[in-house]
Order: structure tokens, then sequence, then C-alpha cells
């Protein structure tokens, strides 16, 4: 059997969360993954299905995606270029490079980055790993849900779930995990910032947009459209998609509490779900009655990152001083 590279992660109970909710508040560590973050999940799936003989695989990435595609290729012995926009930090640069990677800069934001893969996949003949839009990436992102079944037991149901959007790809992986253990009922929390929302964005036109540009730091959310399938979930009357945005400031504020409370430091595109909590979205939502007032346990996907130290933070800081 091929070699899995993900890990099961912990699911935590945070006290401090739960009495700002009001219900039990657990916490899906996928910060503790591989690599950092829950793509290792999709893209090690991908992976193992397309380039256990390539001659190399390519990604773009804001960063997270590229950690997993080096990681990933790295246990395969293949080689992977990774292709970052120039809004990604020096630091997941270097990060990248460390996981033995080649790492080559190419315009402003992931799209433009994105574009560049696709041409060099295409004349280099290199397997092309896709951040967040495609059916093996689901695949592999809905494992996290099976875990939090088997951690939660028999007979606990989560009241939500709550996760960052970026592309889609996260929150396709959950939405087919629920599928899989038979809780299309759980309402979906999708987190994004103001500035990197293309999936708000397309549930409010009622069709895909593409955003004009990236203006969050949450640069790891910053694909300008969202994919197709995500957008086609939020149509469909099968499942309650609730879709919130917070600001820049709301993501910062997020990760600075979940540090001093959790002891636990993690990125901007995190920040976007932690503040859903923190920020007061979910009693929001309660009050408007489009959560349940007497609402189950609240499941966080802690989807981690590598985009962040203690210089990215203080940097983060002054840019909303
Ligand atoms: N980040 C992608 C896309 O960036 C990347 O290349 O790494 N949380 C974290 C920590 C992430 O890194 C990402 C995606 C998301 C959430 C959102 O996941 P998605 O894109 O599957 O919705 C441009």
């Amino acid at each position: 059997m091929a070699e899995v590279f993900h890990l099961n992660t912990p699911l935590l109970e945070s006290i401090n969360m739960s009495k700002r909710v009001g219900t039990t508040v657990y916490l899906k560590m996928e910060n503790t993954q591989p690599s950092g973050s829950f793509k290792i999940r999709g893209i090690g799936h991908l992976c193992q299905q397309l380039a256990r003989h390539s001659k190399g695989v390519i990604c773009s990435s804001g960063g997270n995606a590229g950690m997993a595609a080096a990681y990933a290729a790295q246990k395969m012995g293949v080689p992977a270029t990774i292709i970052v926009p120039s809004s990604t930090p020096p630091l997941v640069v270097q990060r990248l490079q460390d996981q033995g990677a080649t790492v080559k800069i190419v315009g402003k934001v992931w799209d433009d980055a994105n574009t560049e893969a696709l041409k060099l996949a295409e004349t280099e003949g290199l397997t092309y790993v896709p951040p967040f839009d495609h059916p093996l990436l689901w695949k592999g992102h809905a494992s996290m849900i099976a875990e939090v079944t088997a951690s939660l037991g028999p007979s606990v149901k989560p009241g939500a779930v709550v996760v960052s959007v970026g592309g889609g790809g996260l929150l396709c992986g959950v939405i087919q995990g629920l599928k899989d253990v038979g809780w299309t009922d759980v309402p979906i929390v999708a987190m994004e910032t103001v500035g990197a929302d293309c999936f708000n964005a397309a549930v409010k036109a009622g069709k895909l947009v593409t955003l004009d540009d990236i203006t969050s730091e949450a640069k790891c959310l910053g694909a300008k459209t969202a994919c197709k399938q995500v957008f086609d979930y939020s149509q469909s009357s099968e499942l309650t998609i609730i879709s919130e945005l917070v600001t820049d400031q709301q993501a910062l504020h997020a990760i600075q509490t979940f540090l001093d409370e959790e002891r636990v430091l993690v990125e901007m595109a995190c920040g976007a779900a932690l503040a859903a909590v923190y920020s007061g979205v979910i009693v929001r939502l309660q009050n408007e009655g489009r959560l349940p007032a007497l609402l189950g346990p609240l499941v966080v996907i802690v989807c981690g990152g590598s985009t962040i130290n203690m210089e990215q933070l203080t940097y983060l800081n002054v840019c909303h001083a």
C-alpha cells in the first residue's frame, strides 16, 4: 500500500473559545501536520496518485500548498519546483528551499504564479500540482472529517464546522468528508478576509467572480476566483454553507489571541477561521437565527500555515498599527 504522508491530528477542546461562544469548541489541529498545514492531506494523496513516476512536480502556491508538494516530492524522491508570487514573504521561500524545492517568484498574486506553473508543466513535462482545484485534493482533505468523527465518538455530532476559504479546496474536502460520514445537515461557516473574498463575492453575485486584486494580507486565501466545485456546492440545497467575512485586523487579532491563549502561532489565512469565534461571528449568526441558539459543539479547522514567524507577526502589526 502507498505510504500516507499526513498525520492523524489531535482534536483539542478549547476552554477559552468555548467560554466565548457558549458551546464546546473543538480545534482540529491541522497546524501540526508535516509541512505546517492541512494541505499535505490532499496534496500528499494527489502526488501518490499522479507523481509516482514523474520527472518532477510543479506547484503554484501562496506558500502552504508548495510546502506540502515539496514535502511529498522529497518523500517520493521526485524534484519539486514551486512558483510563488512576489507577495510571498521571504521566510516562506527559505522554508521551501530548506524542504529541497526549487523556488521561482513570478507575478504579483497566486493567479500569475499559476499561469507560469501551467506553462512550465507543459513545456518541461512536469506533473502539475494544483493548490485547491482537483478531486484528488478534496478526497485527501476529507480524511480530516473522518478523524473528527472518530475523535468525537458515536454520540457527538458537531453543531457547525468553521473553515477558511481561499480557492475553496479545503471547503470542498470538508464537504466531501461530511457527506462521507452522513453529516450533511451540519452547517459550515466559510470564512474569508475582506480583499481575499472570491467565494463570498461569488455567493453574493450568484456566479463565479474574478476579483481585480488581492488586497488582504491573508495571501494564502488569495485566489482571485474560487473553484467551480465550491461555487456549485454553495448553490446546492443539500448543504448549508454560511459565507462570512472578517477584516485583516480581525484575523490578526485572532492569531494574536490564539497565540496568547492556546500558545500556537498560525498564519493570517487561519486567523480568518479563528476570528469567527474571537470576533463574535458565531454569536452574531446565532442572534440572527442563521445558526441555532442552542448550538452543538463547534469544530474549528485550524488550517495552520507556514507564512508566519515573529518577524512577520511584527510586520503585520506595523501594517495595522
Ligand atoms: N493556500 C493555498 C492557496 O493560496 C496555497 O497555495 O498554499 N489555510 C491555509 C493555511 C492555506 O494555505 C490555504 C490555501 C487555505 C487555508 C485555503 O484553502 P483553499 O485554497 O483550499 O480554500 C493562494
